[in-house]
């Protein structure tokens, strides 16, 4: 790191600029696909690019790996990122304010949407076993958690999360491909907008690995939780956004 907080990439030695990236072609392999993969690097401003790897996968498709050089900079002042707003608490914490503020069981439901069955996620902070040494929410004695699994509906959401009285809905979604993630997650914000009257509204959440985090507002949700989330941040989230926060919407 440079005076200023100006980085460039590290490869061999500081500041070198070295990068690599993996990519696929539709085209067989051969040289000119070869050539092809370097031209790209050069057009991405990896210049001098290096074809560390070339291999076939399936018919007429070929998976690169290039090295090479970027003269990018990054200015850390100048990166913009979801900082975490509110305390993390223990889960005896979670317990006893939902308890004392409450007065009744925070009720939770959580669903893969759409065609997504990448349930891990969504089970890690969920179920007991939860994930990096923490329990999930079903171990939180005061939380309520229904588990709605894999490929669900958002008609089939909105009922689970009327009839379980959901103070929060926690979406899962992996898939990325043609921004299904996006569509499906503002499908799901606008079947709740129109269901449920802005005070009966749950707190909507989604996570998954591949969310731009600051995209919440365009998304119609309350907040989004991408990679390495842990159940006790989700936790001490709907405390802080349910009850304890500055605006919060459970009296
Ligand atoms: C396991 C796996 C599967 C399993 C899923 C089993 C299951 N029950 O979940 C199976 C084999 C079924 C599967 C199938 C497919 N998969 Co898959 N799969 C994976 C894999 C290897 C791991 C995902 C995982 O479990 N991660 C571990 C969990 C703990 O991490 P996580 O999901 O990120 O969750 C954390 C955070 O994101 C966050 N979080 C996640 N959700 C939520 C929700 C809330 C509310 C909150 C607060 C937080 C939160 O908290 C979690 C804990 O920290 C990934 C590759 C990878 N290494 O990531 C591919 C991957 C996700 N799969 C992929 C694909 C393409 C598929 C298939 C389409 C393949 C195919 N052609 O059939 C199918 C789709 C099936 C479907 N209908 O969805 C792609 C997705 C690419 C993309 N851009 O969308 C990946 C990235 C592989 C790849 N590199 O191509 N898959």
């Amino acid at each position: 790191m440079t005076g200023g907080g100006v980085v460039r990439p590290y490869g061999d030695t500081t500041g070198d600029g070295m990068v690599q990236v993996s990519f696929t072609l539709p085209v067989p392999h051969d040289k000119r696909a070869e050539g092809a993969a370097v031209q790209l690097a050069n057009r991405m401003g990896i210049d001098p690019a290096l074809l560390v790897h070339a291999k076939p996968i399936g018919d007429g498709f070929t998976f690169f790996v290039v090295y090479g050089r970027v003269n990018h900079l990054v200015d850390l002042s100048a990166v913009r990122v979801v900082e975490r707003d509110f305390p993390l608490l223990s889960a005896k914490e979670v317990n006893a304010v939902v308890k004392r503020r409450l007065r009744r069981k925070l009720s939770v439901v959580g669903a893969c949407i759409g065609t997504d069955a990448h349930t891990v996620g969504i089970d890690a902070i969920l179920n007991v076993k939860g994930i990096a040494g923490e329990k999930g929410l079903e171990y939180y004695r005061e939380l309520s958690v229904t588990n709605l699994g894999a490929q669900v509906s958002v008609p089939e959401l909105v009922e689970a999360a009327r009839v379980a009285r959901a103070d929060a809905v926690l979406v899962s979604q992996v898939v990325t491909q043609r921004d299904a993630h996006l569509h499906n997650t503002r499908e799901m914000s606008a079947a709740f907008r129109e269901a449920l009257p802005a005070a009966r509204r749950p707190l909507l959440i989604v996570g998954g690995p591949r969310f731009d985090e600051s995209q919440a507002a365009e998304l119609g949700v309350d907040r989004i939780f991408g990679r390495g989330t842990t159940p006790g941040e989700v936790a001490s989230y709907l405390v802080h956004a349910l009850i304890t926060g500055g605006r919060a919407r459970v009296a």
